[in-house]
């Protein structure tokens, strides 16, 4: 555009304005048919000097025109800007209520799935629920050790619905992974399943409990009555307790002395075996010693103490008859006679009940030492001698006499009395009128009394009386009162 050739007056030349002509701006059109028309209006319109005339007022409407499309451009860029705002304050607000958005990954770890696992051990819950996006598990306690799991099945149930509840509104289709989500409603399958014959075994522990609960009501009423009952009858209890105590007593007291008494049994059988049955045994044992032992004869198991000779011609005698001192009274009765009197060791008669048992088997031989008071001595042996041998009972018998047999040197003074009873004071069995016992102060087998009469008053030597002291008539007469007299018998041995 070249207007600076024109004169200030306004007088422009043709041919620059046809210059103008001809060179069109560029982007105007070039074509023929353009430019002629272009031609035409401005000679039919002379068109010219009105452009010239009016070029001032051409510039003075261009700045209107770039105004409105300025204003254009703001007001749209605004309303952009609105819309981008409502988006985003959209966006924000489904962001902060956690609305899942497409086209927002999770910068907390990707899509959130859920993680479930059982039986725990860091909290001991058997089953646990967590969410990886807030880390908080959420734990469904089931106590295996007790039986009332109602709370936690319904909190279980609760959870399991809420879940199922939230896995349908999920839209599928975020999850990323499918077979996490596969797993996921499996396991809630197996946990459902496991949970509901945990209920059935709930139910059935239950239905157990009610009827423990019975059995054990029935078990406390049962305990009362029993501890009643007891209560009823402590006292009877008690006594019969120390009855049963008392009786206990009695027989350990009754198991002891049969004890005891089996021991002695015992030790009495064993002694049988080896009990003398007379001072022969005991000297046939090795005793040597003269002194007083217990014999136990065949007809008298009980035993009894005798004095045993053991050293006149071989020992073994068992002395009947002892007289040495006069310190015992021999003029005595039947019972004396009979059971004995006397000291042992001193003077004494044994009893005919103790001479016939130890004789009435027969087979002893009968010795008689003597001694007068000029320290003479003499014996009498007779080879047989028994007492009662052939009675049935020999005590109503009177103890008769069986000797025979004599050698010694004191002479035969008793075979005469062989066949005789025996005579006390107080039982007269001898063949005299008299009773020779009283007769002669004395106690023997007397016939029409007697050749000896050992029990008669010891009357120290010779006496004026007639044959009632300790006479041996066949070596001291009829009035010498010997000062020691000896009967004693032992088995006699064999003849060899
Ligand atoms: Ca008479």
């Amino acid at each position: 555009m070249t207007v600076s050739s024109c004169s200030p007056s306004g007088d422009c030349p043709l041919r620059p304005r046809l210059q103008l002509l001809l060179y069109p701006p560029a982007g105007s059109p070039t074509n023929r048919t353009g430019l002629l028309l272009l031609g035409r209006r401005m000679m039919l319109n002379d068109e010219w000097t009105i452009m010239n005339n009016s070029s001032s007022e051409l510039d003075s409407k261009r700045p209107n025109k770039y105004k409105r499309c300025c204003t254009f451009l703001l007001w749209s860029v605004i309303v952009l800007l609105v819309i981008a705002a409502i988006v985003m304050a959209t966006l924000t607000v489904l962001h902060l209520t956690q609305y899942p958005l497409p086209f927002i990954s999770s910068n907390r770890g990707g899509v959130s799935t859920p993680a479930i696992s059982t039986i725990t051990k860091d909290s001991g819950a058997l089953v646990t629920i967590s969410r990886v996006t807030d880390r908080e598990p959420v734990s469904v306690f089931l106590d295996p050790n007790c039986p009332d799991f109602s709370e936690h099945f319904l909190r279980w149930e609760a959870l399991q619905s809420s879940l199922l509840r939230t896995l349908t509104n999920h839209n599928a289709d975020e999850w990323k992974e499918r077979g996490a989500f596969q797993k996921l409603g499996d396991d809630l399958k197996v946990l459902t399943g496991h949970a509901h014959n945990l209920r059935l075994e709930t139910d059935s522990l239950k239905r157990g409990q009610g009827v423990l609960d019975q059995r054990m009501d029935r078990l406390q009423s049962e305990q009362s009555r029993v501890i009643q009952v007891l209560s009823d009858s402590h006292s009877a209890v008690l006594k019969l307790a120390e009855s049963f105590s008392d009786s206990l007593l009695g027989l350990k007291r009754e198991a002891e002395s049969l004890r005891r008494l089996k021991s002695e049994l015992s030790r009495d059988l064993t002694q049988t075996a080896v009990q003398p049955r007379d001072c022969s045994n005991i000297v046939a044992s090795g005793v040597s010693q003269d002194g007083v032992y217990s014999v136990f004869p065949t007809h008298d198991p009980d035993g009894f103490m005798v004095y045993c000779d053991m050293s006149t011609d071989g020992g073994g005698w068992t002395v009947i008859q002892r007289r040495e001192d006069g310190s015992v009274n021999f003029f005595r009765g039947w019972e004396a006679y009979r059971d004995g009197f006397g000291i042992t060791t001193g003077e004494h008669w044994l009893g005919l009940q103790r001479i016939y048992a130890l004789t009435r088997s027969g087979g002893f031989e009968l010795r008689i030492d003597m001694a007068d008071f000029d320290n003479a001595t003499a014996f009498a042996l007779y080879s047989d001698f028994s007492v009662g041998r052939d009675s049935v009972n020999p005590e109503e018998d009177g103890y008769p006499l069986t000797v025979d047999g004599y050698s010694g040197t004191a002479g035969d003074s008793l075979l005469k009395h062989s066949g005789m009873r025996f005579t006390t004071k107080d039982r007269d069995q001898d063949q005299s009128e008299n009773n020779c016992a009283a007769y002669y102060q004395g106690a023997w087998w007397y016939r029409n009394c007697h050749t000896s009469n050992l029990n008669g008053q010891y009357l120290r030597g010779g006496h004026a009386s007639y044959a009632d002291g300790v006479e041996w008539s066949s070596w001291t007469g009829w009035q010498y009162s010997l000062r020691f007299t000896e009967m004693k018998i032992r088995p006699r041995k064999p003849e060899s």
